[in-house]
C-alpha cells in the first residue's frame, strides 16, 4: 500500500500567484550523462497578492548545484530546496534568481520535463514537466519572456531548437556548439521546449493574410524525411482556415514541427515549436491509412490552432484546461469537417462521445467539463475535458448562430489576449458579444453526467396536431448527488409517410412556406411539450438531429421506423443513427434467444439496400455498413454481458454476410480501384466500401473473399489496402494465409516504427488471433519496447481496450495480465500506467463475472507500495 495519500487540489482554494517572472533566461548545457540547466530568473512580487509571503518554486526530481539572488551566491542555511521544492523565506520586492540544476534526460523513462527519444533530446512541459527542469512557479497563470540558450556537441545534435526565433548561433571549444532563441511573446512554462538533434530540415512557406512571409520547418530523423509533406500540406490549409474563419493570423516568423517517437501524447502546442509523436506527423501512401492521413491533418490542425485558443489566450489553471482544449477540439472539428464529409466527421466525433466519453461520464472518474479537484492533473486531459468540451463549444455556436459565435470569439481574444483566463471569461465574452444570457448554460462545464432525454408523442388526428414532450434528468455522479437541469439545444425534424421533411408550425397560424423543416427546441426545464401544427398522418420524428447535444436520447422507435428513418432522414447523422439503433435492437434481442432464431430479416434488407444505394454519400453508406461496436453495446446495456454481447454480434454479422454474399462480392468488386493513390473523400470512400465488404466475406471464410485478400494484400499500392486486407485475414479462420501475411508485412516494414505499431495492433486487438497467449508473445517480439508509450497503447492498450471479448475473459486472465503490466510500468512512466487503468474502472457496470475479476485486479493495483499518484488516483477512485 501506497504510505500517504497524494494531495487532492481543489479550484476553491485557487490563488493568484505570490511571485510574478518577467524575464526567464535559461542556458543548457546538454551532455551524454546529464544536463545542466542555468536559470535565471527576472521576478517581482505580485501586487494583488498578500504581501510578504516566503518564495517557493516548484520541482520534480531534482538536484541542485547552486543558487544566487541578485547575483549573490547563497548558503545552505539562506533556502531550503528539497528534489520537489526549493523555498527562500525572505526576498525582496523584485530580485533576480539565478538557480543551476543537474537532471539526467538520458534516465527520464517518464516523457516529462527533458528527455531523450532516438537519441535526440526533447521535452514535454504540460502540464508540469517544466518544474522536472528547474525550479520554478510552475503554473499557467505565470507568464514570462524566455531566452533559450542551448549547448551540445556539435556533430551529435546539429539542430538546437526552442521557441521564438533564433537570435545567434556559434561554435564553443571541444566540438561543441550553441544557439540562443528568444520568444518576444510572454509564455507560461508548460508551453517552453527545446529539441537537441541530428534531424533533416524540410522546409516551406506562407504568406499570411496581411503578406508577412512564414518560414515554416519540419524536422525529422533522417529516415523519415519523405514522409512530411502531408503535415506541411495540412498546415498550411489550418494556417489559412483560422484566417479566414476565425480572422487569426500567425505571429512569429518561424513555426517548427518536430516528430519523435517517444511521447505519452499525440503533440504539443509549444510555442512556435509544435513536437509530435511520430505516429500522428509521419505519412506516406505507403505507410499510413487513409484514417492516418486525417487523424495527421486534424492534429496538425489542432496544434496550430492553439497558438490563439491555449497560447494568446491561455488558461489560469489546469481546472480551466477545457478552455483550450475544449475551443481547440471544436475548432478542429470544424476545420476537418470543412475539409472532407461533415456528416461523417460528425458521426466519427459523436460515435467516441457516446461510446469512451459517456462511458467516463458514468463511471467512477465521471468529473464537469470544468472539474473541481485533481490529484494528478495528467490524468484529467479526458475524453470529458476535449470532446464534451468541444460540444458545449459546439452547442454555444448553435445556440447563437455562426456570426455572433464568431463575434463571441473575436471579443474573447481581443478581451484576453496575453491573458491567462478562465472558462467562464469565455462564456461571458460569447454572452457579451451576442446579448444572450448563457447563465443555465454554464451548468455544462459544472454538472458532470450525461443528461438523459426521455421524449414521448403523441397524434391528435381530428386537430392535426402532434405534440412532442421532453423530459430532462442528469444522473448523479461522484461528489454530485444532485443535478438541476441543464440547456440544452435539441434539433428536430419530423418526417412525413413519403419520407418527406415536414414545415414545423409551431403555431396554427404560422404559415406552412415560412416553417421550417429543422428546429432547434431550447430545452431549460425539467420536462417541456412542443405541438407541431397542420400535420396529415402521424409523423415519424427525427431526433437530436446532427447530435446537436451530449445526450442520450430515448423514443420507442419501431423496427419500420428506423428503416424508415434510414432511408428517408434528411439529417446523415440520423440516418446513421437509425442504422445503428436498429442493429443494436436486433443484436441485443438476439442475447436472449435460443441459437437457432434468426437475425431480423428487415435488417437484412436495410442492409442489401445500402450496399446497392449509389445516390448517397458512399462515405456514409461505409458507415452505416458497421455494425454496432462491443464496446457501443456494452455501453447501451444497464449491466453488460460481454460475452453474451459479442457472440450475439458475430451472429448476426455471420448472418449478413452470408445471406449478402453477391452483394459484398459486388460491393468489393464495384470500389475496386485501379490508378494512384488518393487522398480524395471519393476515393477513401471507396476504399472504406471494400474493404468493409472484404471483412465480412471473409468472416465467414468466404473462399472467393480470401482470394480477394490475397490478392489485394499482396497487390496493394498504398497502406489503407494492405493494412485492410491484413485486418481481414488476421480477424478470418485461414489461419494459414493469416501467418503468412502477417510476416510478409513485418518483413517488409520492420524498419518502420509507425508500420511495425499497426502491425501490433491489428494482432492485439484481433479476436481471433489476439488470444492473451498471443498477446504474451508479442510483449517479448524484438519491435517491442516497454519504454516506448506507442508500442504499449498498440498491443496492451489495443488488446484491454479494443479486443473487448478475449480481455473479459470469464476467467479472469485477461484483467490479471493487465494489472501484472500496470505494475511494471507504474515503475518507468506513470503516466501511460494510469491511462491503462481505464478499462477496468467501470467494472460496476458489468455482470458478475466479469466484474469480481476487473476488482479484485484493480485491488492489486491498489496494494502496491509507493504507487505513483498517477495510479493511485485512479485505482482509489475505482474502488470508492
Ligand atoms: N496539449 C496537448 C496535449 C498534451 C497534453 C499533455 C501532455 O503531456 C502530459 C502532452 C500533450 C494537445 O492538446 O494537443
Ligand atoms: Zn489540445
Amino acid at each position: 500500500m501506497r504510505t500517504s495519500q497524494p494531495q487532492t487540489i481543489y479550484l476553491k482554494d485557487y490563488e493568484v500567484p505570490p511571485f510574478l517572472v518577467d524575464h526567464t533566461d535559461l542556458r543548457f548545457e546538454l551532455f551524454e550523462d546529464g544536463a545542466r540547466v542555468h536559470s535565471t530568473l527576472s521576478m517581482r512580487r505580485n501586487p494583488e497578492s498578500a504581501a510578504g509571503q516566503p518564495l517557493e518554486l516548484d520541482g520534480d526530481s531534482l538536484e541542485l548545484e547552486s543558487v544566487a539572488l541578485d547575483g549573490q551566491a547563497l548558503s545552505d542555511g539562506d533556502y531550503e530546496a528539497t528534489p520537489a521544492s526549493l523555498r527562500i523565506d525572505s526576498v525582496p520586492d523584485q530580485f533576480s534568481l539565478s538557480v543551476v540544476t543537474w537532471i539526467r534526460p538520458q534516465d527520464n523513462t517518464r516523457l516529462e520535463g527533458l528527455y531523450k527519444s532516438s537519441g535526440m533530446f526533447c521535452t514535454q512541459c504540460e502540464a508540469e514537466g517544466f518544474r522536472c527542469i528547474t525550479y520554478y512557479p510552475d503554473r499557467p497563470d505565470v507568464m514570462a519572456r524566455f531566452r533559450t540558450r542551448i549547448e551540445a556537441d556539435q556533430s551529435r545534435y546539429p539542430v538546437l531548437l526552442s521557441n521564438g526565433n533564433d537570435v545567434e548561433r556559434g561554435e564553443l571549444d571541444d566540438g561543441r556548439h550553441y544557439a540562443v532563441w528568444e520568444d518576444p511573446f510572454p509564455k507560461p512554462s508548460y508551453l517552453f521546449a527545446l529539441v537537441a538533434g541530428d534531424l533533416v530540415e524540410k522546409k516551406d512557406q506562407f504568406t499570411t493574410v496581411s503578406g508577412r512571409e512564414i518560414d515554416l520547418r519540419m524536422y525529422v530523423e533522417p529516415r523519415n524525411a519523405e514522409k512530411c509533406d502531408h503535415a506541411l500540406v495540412s498546415l498550411k490549409k489550418a494556417m489559412r482556415w483560422d484566417e479566414e474563419v476565425y480572422g487569426r493570423e500567425y505571429d512569429l516568423d518561424i513555426f517548427m514541427i518536430v516528430a519523435v517517437d517517444d511521447f505519452n501524447m499525440g503533440a504539443m502546442e509549444n510555442k512556435g515549436l509544435n513536437i509530435f509523436n511520430s505516429s500522428c506527423v509521419l505519412a506516406s501512401p505507403d505507410t499510413a491509412t487513409d484514417m492516418a492521413f486525417q487523424r495527421i491533418e486534424s492534429i496538425v490542425a489542432h496544434e496550430y490552432f492553439h497558438n490563439w485558443s491555449g497560447n494568446r489566450v491561455t488558461c489560469r489553471d489546469w481546472f480551466q484546461l477545457s478552455l483550450k482544449e475544449g475551443f481547440t477540439v471544436f475548432r478542429d472539428t470544424q476545420f476537418s469537417s470543412d475539409m472532407g464529409s461533415p456528416t461523417v466527421k460528425r458521426i466519427e466525433d459523436a460515435s467516441l462521445l457516446r461510446t469512451a466519453q459517456f462511458a467516463e461520464d458514468g463511471g467512477p472518474m465521471a468529473h464537469p467539463v470544468r472539474p473541481d479537484s485533481y490529484m494528478e492533473i495528467s490524468n484529467f486531459y479526458t475524453l470529458t475535458v476535449y470532446e464534451k468540451g468541444c460540444e458545449v463549444v459546439r452547442m454555444i455556436h448553435t445556440l447563437l448562430g455562426p456570426e455572433q459565435f464568431r463575434a463571441g470569439s473575436d471579443l474573447y481574444f481581443e478581451r484576453h489576449d496575453g491573458q491567462a483566463v478562465t472558462t467562464d471569461d469565455f462564456v461571458r465574452a460569447m454572452e457579451d458579444a451576442s446579448g444572450r444570457d448563457l447563465s443555465q448554460f454554464r451548468l455544462w462545464y459544472e454538472q458532470a453526467g450525461t443528461p438523459r432525454l426521455t421524449v414521448e408523442d403523441e397524434y391528435d388526428d381530428a386537430q392535426g396536431t402532434y405534440r412532442l414532450t421532453i423530459h430532462q434528468s442528469v444522473p448523479a455522479t461522484p461528489g454530485q448527488p444532485e443535478k438541476q437541469p441543464q440547456h440544452i439545444p435539441f434539433a428536430v425534424g419530423l418526417i412525413g409517410e413519403q419520407g418527406k421533411a415536414l414545415p414545423l408550425r409551431l403555431s396554427a397560424d404560422e404559415d406552412e412556406n415560412d416553417a421550417p423543416t429543422q428546429r432547434v427546441l431550447e430545452l431549460t426545464g425539467d420536462s417541456h411539450t412542443f405541438t407541431f401544427h397542420g400535420l396529415q398522418a402521424r409523423p415519424v420524428p427525427s431526433l437530436l438531429q446532427g447530435f446537436s447535444a451530449p445526450v442520450r436520447v430515448d423514443y420507442p422507435w419501431t423496427r419500420d421506423q428506423l428503416m424508415f428513418l434510414m432511408s428517408h432522414d434528411p439529417d446523415g447523422f440520423n440516418r446513421w443513427d437509425a442504422s445503428q439503433r436498429l442493429a443494436s435492437d436486433v443484436i441485443e434481442s438476439l442475447m436472449h434467444q435460443p441459437k437457432d432464431v434468426r437475425t431480423d430479416r428487415r435488417l437484412l434488407t436495410a442492409y442489401r439496400h445500402l450496399l446497392a444505394d449509389r445516390s448517397l454519400d458512399q462515405a456514409l453508406v461505409a458507415r452505416m455498413l458497421q455494425l454496432p461496436t462491443v464496446a457501443a453495446l456494452i455501453e447501451q446495456s444497464e449491466t453488460a454481458d460481454v460475452q453474451a454481447i459479442h457472440e450475439a454480434r458475430r451472429r448476426v454479422l455471420t448472418e449478413l454476410a452470408v445471406e449478402l454474399r453477391d452483394d459484398l462480392v459486388a460491393c468489393y468488386r464495384r470500389n475496386q480501384e485501379s490508378g494512384e493513390y488518393r487522398l480524395e473523400p471519393e476515393d477513401i470512400a471507396r476504399r472504406a466500401l471494400k474493404n468493409t465488404a472484404l471483412a465480412w466475406l471473409l468472416h465467414v471464410k468466404d473462399e472467393e473473399g480470401r482470394m480477394l485478400a490475397v490478392k489485394q494484400f499482396e497487390g496493394a499500392t498504398n497502406m489503407t489496402d494492405r493494412a485492410s486486407a491484413l485486418r481481414a485475414l488476421v480477424n478470418s479462420d485461414f489461419e494459414g494465409d493469416r501467418q503468412q501475411a502477417l510476416d510478409r508485412f513485418y518483413g517488409q516494414f520492420k524498419e518502420d516504427p509507425q508500420v511495425v505499431e499497426q502491425w501490433f495492433a491489428i494482432q492485439a486487438s484481433s479476436p481471433n488471433a489476439g488470444s492473451l497467449a498471443h498477446v504474451e508473445a508479442l510483449l517479448e517480439h524484438e519491435a517491442f519496447d516497454w519504454k516506448n508509450p506507442n508500442k504499449i497503447r498498440s498491443v496492451v492498450g489495443a488488446f484491454a481496450g479494443q479486443n473487448l471479448s478475449r480481455f473479459h475473459a470469464k476467467d479472469g486472465s485477461g484483467y490479471r495480465f493487465l494489472a501484472k503490466r500496470i505494475l511494471a510500468l507504474d515503475e518507468t512512466n506513470p503516466q501511460i500506467a494510469a491511462r491503462l487503468v481505464s478499462p477496468l474502472t467501470r467494472w460496476r457496470k458489468f455482470k458478475n463475472v466479469y466484474s469480481e475479476g476487473m476488482k479484485s485486479a484493480l485491488e492489486t493495483l491498489r496494494d502496491k507500495p509507493d504507487l505513483s499518484k498517477d495510479v493511485y488516483e485512479v485505482v482509489h477512485k475505482s474502488l470508492k
